[in-house]
Parts: structure tokens; C-alpha cells; sequence
């Protein structure tokens, strides 16, 4: 007999410090309770501000079922609503992105401001009101330039402790007078927990990304002190002197790179500002600006990268020269886009300030390899032989912070529905 454990069983027994039980990535109905207690109701990372630059440039995000209309109105407020005619249900716009006046349905054309409102239906009589039929809204905030969208009645209450303790850092990249210049979705052929929980961790950077370990130090995502021979604890002294005296020249600039990490509040966040190789400057294979022109009012190209990952589904590095975000949107039990940005300087030039090859390549790279390790681990777990193995203490804290907050919010949720029930 085939044991099915319950979706409430399978997170009640999760075993701290290990990966989850196979269900939990593969199964249909763990899927659609994600996406309904995770994608529905908590703070969801869609986009950035230089996605819609000007008034009425819109775009649309599907989060599951839903489509959300994200428009940036006459007096620059962004705004967000469900994407469906208060008619008879129609699609209002179908592009990723575009430019609009009023939000106009084609089917039988009626016509929304920007704030929602129903402005205009022709032919429904002199007692029809339209101020009962605006358009369903969606919770907005934005970060410091990234946006964030709730599609729960009530939104989770400490977005501003996160916004608070952010804003400080990533504010001075002043992501709002940035440009996208690129961005690209991959999808991946595996749970999105799994895509989640490859980005926690950087145990698989040095044997996986050949491209990435070129910048980053190897030393600032975690290592065994006891495993080190003296030349590599000689070599782990002197990054860790690097840090220090670059995060005293980054104060004095304003920028703060202490590490801040709240990863089990409701909208959990951490974000930290670590040295790069070399010259120190970029995600780059020669560790220099891709961009000559840098962001905000940067006049030193040595600011490192600022890391900044969201539960559930963020993740950023902000440079002086360019930033970049991913966006992680689950699809199917074993289907999750990934979404990558490249942000530069709204008046930087491609070709003369930077070569689009040139600033995209370490990531393109990076999230291919992530794309092939995420397809390899959802082939394993979905077979009999897997079961949950160890993280280690030093490397993968951040994927078990992952895991306990998924268990935390599925859980409370299924005990909050359960005391609901009469
Ligand atoms: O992008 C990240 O945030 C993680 C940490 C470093 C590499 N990795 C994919
Ligand atoms: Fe939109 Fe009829 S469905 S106007
Ligand atoms: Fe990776």
C-alpha cells in the first residue's frame, strides 16, 4: 500500500537541517497550496520602477492564475489591479509591456482611469453605477526602486520593517533613474523551492560556475574553519581584512554593507555588501565596470556588490556600474521562470558605455548552470531513492533559513484555516 502523507504531515515532520521529503517538491496539490499560501499572501517581488519609466507605461505579471496590470499613472504613482474587465471577465492587456492612455477593453470598450476607476460604458442605462465596477486592485509597494505586489485581501504587515532596513542600502544605487538593459526568462525544469534553495548557497559555486567564482569571493558564502590548511586560513585572514577596510571606506560614502538578516519574518529579507576579486568592481570576468557610465552619483567603480534576497522569491546583486535582479515564478510543480534584469544608468549607451555581451555574460552563464544543477535535482528527489539529506552548518544556513520559513508560513496557515473551519 502506497503511504500519501498529508501536505500538514509531510511539514509537521520535516526534519530540521535537511533537505524537504520528495512530496513537497513534487507533488500537484503541494503546488497549488504554494501557490495559494505562499504566491497569494505574501509580498511578491514582480518588477522594478524603470519597467514602466513614464505615466501610462504598464506591464503585466502572471502569478499563477492571475494576471496583474502594473501601471504607472499621470502623477508617477504606480498602481496595480487584477488584469480582468469588470464586464464580463475580459483580459485587459495581454502584453508583457506597453504604453496605454485609459485602460481600454477592447470587448465592448469600457474604459478605466489609472487609478481603477470605471470611467466610461456605453450602452448600460442611465441606473447603472459605475463606481461599483473600478477594477479590482492589487497591494503595491515599492523599495527603493524594486516593486513588490500582494494579491491577499489583507497584506502581510511588516513590508515597511523590511522597506526601513533596506532603503538605507539600496537607495544610493538610485535604481529609480536606472534603465532595464536586458532582461531574459529561463525556464527551469524543477520545483521552484529547489531554484529557491540553489540560490540560498554557494557550496556548488566553486565546482559550477567558472564565470562567477571569477568575481566573487570565494570566502564570503561560508566555510568550514577546520578544513582549512594554513594557506587557505592565511588566505580567509586576508579577505576578511579586505572586508573590513572596504566597508570603513563605504560608510564614510554613505553606504552600509553590515549584514541584515530578519529571512523568518513574514517578508523576509537579508541583504549584505561584500568585496569583489581583482579590481573589485563588477560581475564581470575581468572584475571591472561593464558600464562606464556608473549608477546614481557613483564616483568610485570599487563598491563591491551589495546582495540583497527576499523570501520567497528574490534575489539582487546591486554594483556601481549595474544591478541585477531575478524574479522567480513558480509554473508547474517542475516548471519555474526565472526572470533576470540588467539595470545601468538611465543615460548610459549601449555600445558606448557599456557592451551588452560584456555586462550580461557572468549571469546568462551562471543561471544556465543553476538552470542544469536545479533540472538535476528535481530528476533525483522524484525518484524513490531519494530521501532528505544533511546541509551543511557552514555553507547552507541560509537554505535551511529557507526551508523553516516555507515550513513556518505553510503551517501557520493550514492551523489558521483549520481553526476557521465551524
Ligand atoms: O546569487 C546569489 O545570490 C547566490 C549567492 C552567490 C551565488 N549565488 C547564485
Ligand atoms: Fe470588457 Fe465587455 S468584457 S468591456
Ligand atoms: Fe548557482
Amino acid at each position: 500500500m502506497t503511504v500519501h502523507p498529508t501536505v500538514e504531515e509531510l511539514l509537521q515532520r520535516r526534519e530540521q537541517g535537511h533537505s524537504l521529503e520528495a512530496p513537497l517538491y513534487t507533488r500537484a496539490d503541494v503546488f497549488d497550496l504554494d501557490m495559494d499560501v505562499i504566491f497569494r499572501r505574501h509580498w511578491i517581488f514582480v518588477g522594478v520602477e524603470p519597467d514602466v519609466p513614464e505615466p501610462g507605461d504598464c506591464m503585466t505579471v502572471e502569478v499563477g492564475a492571475s494576471s496583474v496590470l502594473i501601471l504607472r499613472g499621470e502623477d508617477m504613482q504606480i498602481h496595480a489591479f487584477h488584469n480582468v474587465c469588470r464586464h464580463r471577465g475580459a483580459r485587459l492587456v495581454t502584453a508583457e509591456k506597453a504604453t496605454i492612455g485609459n485602460i481600454v477593453c477592447r470587448y465592448h470598450g469600457w474604459t478605466y482611469g489609472e487609478t481603477g476607476a470605471l470611467l466610461f460604458a456605453e450602452h448600460m442605462g442611465p441606473e447603472f453605477d459605475t463606481s461599483c465596477h473600478g477594477l479590482k486592485p492589487v497591494h503595491l509597494r515599492t523599495l527603493a526602486g524594486l516593486i513588490f505586489i500582494c494579491l491577499a485581501a489583507e497584506a502581510p504587515d511588516d513590508f515597511d520593517r523590511m522597506a526601513e532596513t533596506i532603503a538605507p542600502y539600496i537607495g544610493p544605487h538610485d535604481i529609480a533613474n536606472s534603465k532595464v538593459a536586458y532582461s531574459y526568462d529561463l525556464i527551469e525544469e524543477g520545483n521552484w523551492k529547489l531554484t529557491m534553495e540553489n540560490n540560498r548557497e554557494c557550496y556548488h559555486c566553486a565546482g559550477n560556475h567558472p564565470e562567477l567564482t571569477i568575481p566573487l569571493q570565494a570566502y564570503g558564502f561560508g566555510f568550514a574553519p577546520d578544513e582549512l590548511d594554513a594557506f587557505h586560513r592565511a588566505d580567509a585572514a586576508s579577505y576578511e581584512g579586505a572586508q573590513a577596510s572596504a566597508s570603513a571606506r563605504w560608510t564614510e560614502m554613505g553606504l552600509p554593507s553590515a549584514e541584515r538578516e530578519e529571512l523568518l519574518n513574514a517578508t523576509g529579507f537579508r541583504a549584505e555588501r561584500l568585496v569583489l576579486s581583482g579590481a573589485g568592481e563588477s560581475h564581470t570576468l575581468d572584475t571591472r565596470r561593464a558600464c562606464g557610465k556608473l549608477m546614481a552619483d557613483f564616483t568610485q567603480a570599487d563598491l563591491g556588490a551589495l546582495s540583497f534576497w527576499t523570501q520567497p522569491n528574490s534575489w539582487h546583486h546591486f554594483m556601481a556600474d549595474h544591478a541585477v535582479t531575478f524574479m522567480v515564478m513558480p509554473l508547474a510543480p517542475n516548471r519555474t521562470l526565472v526572470r533576470t534584469k540588467w539595470l545601468v544608468h538611465k543615460d548610459a549607451a549601449e555600445g558606448r558605455d557599456y557592451d551588452l555581451e560584456n555586462l550580461i555574460r557572468v549571469w546568462t552563464a551562471t543561471n544556465q548552470q543553476d538552470a542544469d544543477l536545479v533540472a538535476l535535482t528535481h530528476g533525483g528527489v522524484s525518484e524513490p531513492a531519494y530521501e532528505p539529506g544533511p546541509y551543511s552548518r557552514f555553507t547552507e544556513g541560509l537554505v535551511e533559513k529557507f526551508c523553516q520559513w516555507y515550513v513556518a508560513r505553510m503551517s501557520r496557515h493550514l492551523l489558521d484555516a483549520a481553526l476557521r473551519m465551524p
